[in-house]
């Protein structure tokens, strides 16, 4: 069926019935995929090569039982209590430098076919009408997650976690940005497909990890209702014509493509290459992702471009040490919160240890407006 019809012109049921045997199908494809497990490591430290393998041949891989449920208590607290605290409308937004949460209307598609972030969505998905009882404005996203919550501090300095980042981009891998999706059943809003980078497709060295790859740290279950889609394989290809490909699907539902599924305390790795998406969030379960990005550093170091608010920036070494510092404090933050587990060393600033503690003064200098330095590409 053809998805010609305007905005709201669909009930949340009929969507919902809409994505219902898009649902079965790609359910079977993301369990036939096989790239899901525990983070194991090899002998050398590094994440073990048969999923560094998997994840460069799908685009993907789903790391299991990442946050025990003593931390994942912690973490839903925080983002309970971020939600409690959030103001009505982004007026009100003033506690940091930068704004801490993005609002949209309800089940809305806010990017699709726009040209907001440099025009990267090309696509409009389906918005359909939001029950009578909704609000005008959903929180979407929080922005600037380490300083808005302890726990996620806690949770980026994690061992695995950076031991995942430094085996597929190198020791020298650079943090970007940290932000939660809030995708409330009957209110979340579509995130329109897309491919993430926008620097360098038509670099000399291109590759599939040009662009770096988010963590993605999942507090309830990813469902194919609920959850983000993408079409594996596809970081690979260069920028892709995701308007001929919902052409050719016939919908906005690509043909093809696989929910990320997972349990809470889950974490997938995801190449921001692959082209992906979430649709509007018809079901009856709560998504809330902790995104954590990453780049190779040579991917940013002395790069000129502009952000996704059109901002022309050059990311010289300074800027990018300044923004790696919350690697190591965070690390500490973590040892700190659960002594017994393995302390990640991060190579670029292993001789910084003392300077980068987590306490009151670096809470205050460093982490407070920390996301001042996020980079782009
Ligand atoms: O979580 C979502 O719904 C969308 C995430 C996404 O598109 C991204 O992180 O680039």
């Amino acid at each position: 069926m053809a998805d010609t019809k305007a905005d709201e012109s669909i009930s949340a049921a009929e969507h919902a019935q809409a994505m219902a045997s898009y649902i079965r199908e790609g359910n079977e494809r993301a369990r036939a995929l096989g790239n899901r497990g525990p983070i194991r490591l090899g002998g050398d430290g590094k994440l073990a090569g048969d999923i560094i393998e998997a994840y460069w041949q799908h685009g993907f891989y789903v790391f299991e039982n990442v946050i025990s449920n003593e931390e994942l208590a912690e973490l839903r607290a925080d983002v309970e209590r971020i939600l409690a605290g959030a103001p009505a409308s982004p007026e009100g937004d003033t506690q940091f430098a930068l704004p801490s949460f993005r609002f949209e209307k309800p089940l809305s598609d806010p990017y699709g076919g726009t040209t907001k972030n440099k025009g990267r969505h090309p696509v409009k998905m389906l918005g359909p009408k939001p029950g009578d009882d909704a609000p005008d404005l959903t929180v979407a996203n929080f922005l600037g997650n380490l300083q808005l919550m302890p726990s996620c501090l806690n949770l980026y300095g994690h061992h695995g976690l950076l031991t995942a980042a430094e085996s597929i981009m190198g020791a020298d891998f650079v943090p970007y940005n940290e932000v939660t999706f809030v995708k409330e059943p009957a209110l979340g809003p579509s995130v329109a497909w897309h491919q993430d980078g926008t620097t360098h497709w038509d670099a000399p060295d291109w590759d599939q990890g040009a662009h770096g790859y988010n963590s993605m740290a999942q507090l309830y279950p990813s469902t194919a209702g609920n959850c983000v889609w993408v079409l594996p394989g596809t970081h690979k290809l260069g920028k892709v014509d995701i308007k001929q490909l919902m052409a050719d699907s016939g919908s906005e539902r690509l043909e093809g493509a696989v929910p990320m599924l997972c349990e809470a305390g889950d974490v997938f790795i995801t190449n921001r290459q692959l082209v992906h998406g979430s649709f509007a969030n018809s079901s009856p379960d709560r998504r809330i992702t902790l995104n954590a990005g990453f780049f190779p550093r040579r991917r940013v170091q002395d790069v000129t471009t502009s952000k996704l608010d059109g901002t022309v920036a050059t990311y010289d070494g300074d800027w990018i040490d300044a923004r790696c510092r919350m690697i190591p404090i965070a690390v500490d933050a973590r040892q700190q919160r659960f002594p017994d587990e393995p302390r990640y060393t991060y190579q670029p600033l292993a001789g910084q240890t003392e300077q980068n503690r987590w306490n009151e003064q670096t809470q205050q200098e460093l982490v407070r407006d920390y996301n001042l330095w996020d980079f782009y590409i």
